[in-house]
């Protein structure tokens, strides 16, 4: 179809404004009709609908472990979004995804991708140059970049250089055709909060011997870590926003995940225990011992849990620290029993 050239300026600029105004508003009015949210996971679907049609996000990182390590190695993760009907699991068509990145609070980058198929996949390729770049094919009417399996778009510079969360905001520009922009009021809006995980080294000091442990961290940067010798307990805090209705609306989950050579003293007892803000969560630790050479200890608190957390810490008055604070150490038999496979790298599904 030719399209003469000041109609298609006029529809790119339609397309512009209508995201423009679409921003202003959304904060007070659309995020609250039309929106989901999600937290510190490596994939989540998000609820939404469009018309009377079911519209779900599907938001994947693609591989699931991306952490400061694996993407110094130079891992370029994938990130797929997929807007499909939850009844049908058909993907929509033409799909047209305005999408804003986010890390505490800054904006990293924000652009127009299409997929045809409504399967739209972005590769991410992090480096320290000062500039994002944007690299692929572009629709020839709207001029915006497409990414498919076969040829995803590549988004190159300061993006994914520290761990933590990520807030993804995507707005859906266009279904069923290439040109037919939604209207504000029926866009929906998608909030996604996925997590980098951040990879510490730290040296533990076991009857006297230095043994190098690492922390990986799904939700966010930890800091002042600390070993007690002499009860053989490892602490660590992570920044932590306690607010219950935060939690109640979001799709949520926190993962530590703890690496020590074995063996010695540490690793003797064959279990841990673990605490959160004083409160005994050992239910919540568990042992991957499937490799010979390390113990894996994962603290895992879903949403149920940092619920009944939440609503302690509140009541204790701890909860205006905004941190969460975690202690492991080894104690016989006490682990949930160990993660059955060898595989440490769980898929981290939604869980609400
Ligand atoms: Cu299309």
């Amino acid at each position: 179809m030719m399209i003469p050239p000041a109609e298609k300026l006029g529809l790119a600029v339609a397309l512009v404004i209508a995201s423009l105004s679409a921003f202003s508003l959304f904060v007070e009015l659309i995020i609250s009709m039309n929106s989901a949210f999600g937290d510190g996971l490596t994939q989540e679907e998000l609820t939404g609908s469009l018309g009377n049609r079911k519209a779900d996000l599907l938001i994947k990182m693609i591989p699931a472990v991306v952490t400061t390590e694996t993407l110094e190695n130079g891992q370029k993760p994938i990130i797929e979004f997929r807007l499909f009907d939850s009844n049908t699991n058909q993907s929509f068509s033409h799909v047209t995804y305005y999408i804003i990145l986010e890390k505490d609070g800054k904006k990293l980058f924000y652009d127009m991708f299409h997929d045809h198929d409504g399967d739209l996949k972005i590769q991410m390729n992090p480096n320290s140059s000062s500039n994002i770049s944007i690299t692929g094919d572009k629709t020839p009417i709207l001029d915006l970049w497409i990414g498919t399996s076969t040829k995803p778009v590549a988004i190159s510079g300061p993006i994914f250089l520290s761990g933590g969360l990520y807030h993804f905001i995507v707005r859906i520009e266009t279904v069923d055709s290439d040109t037919a922009i939604l209207p504000d009021i029926q866009a929906p809006i998608y909030n996604s909060w996925l997590s980098i995980g951040n990879t510490e080294n730290q040296q533990i000091n076991v009857d006297g011997k230095q043994v190098p442990i690492k922390i990986i961290s799904y939700y966010d940067k930890l800091k002042d870590f600390g070993f007690d010798t002499k009860n053989m307990q490892l602490k660590f805090d992570m920044p932590f926003n306690w607010n219950l209705s935060r939690l109640e609306n979001a799709n949520i989950f926190v993962h530590e995940e703890i690496n020590v050579p074995k063996p010695n003293a540490f690793t003797a007892k064959g279990g841990y225990t673990g605490t959160v803000n004083g409160v005994n969560i050992s239910k919540n630790v568990m042992l991957d011992n499937s490799n010979s050479k390390a113990d894996v200890i994962h603290v895992m608190l879903p949403k149920n849990d940092l619920l009944t957390l939440a609503d302690r810490i509140i009541k204790d008055g701890q909860a205006l620290s905004g941190i969460m604070s975690f202690t492991v150490k080894p104690q016989e038999g006490s682990s949930m029993g160990s993660v059955p496979s060898s595989n440490s790298s769980m898929s981290m599904g939604p869980m609400s």
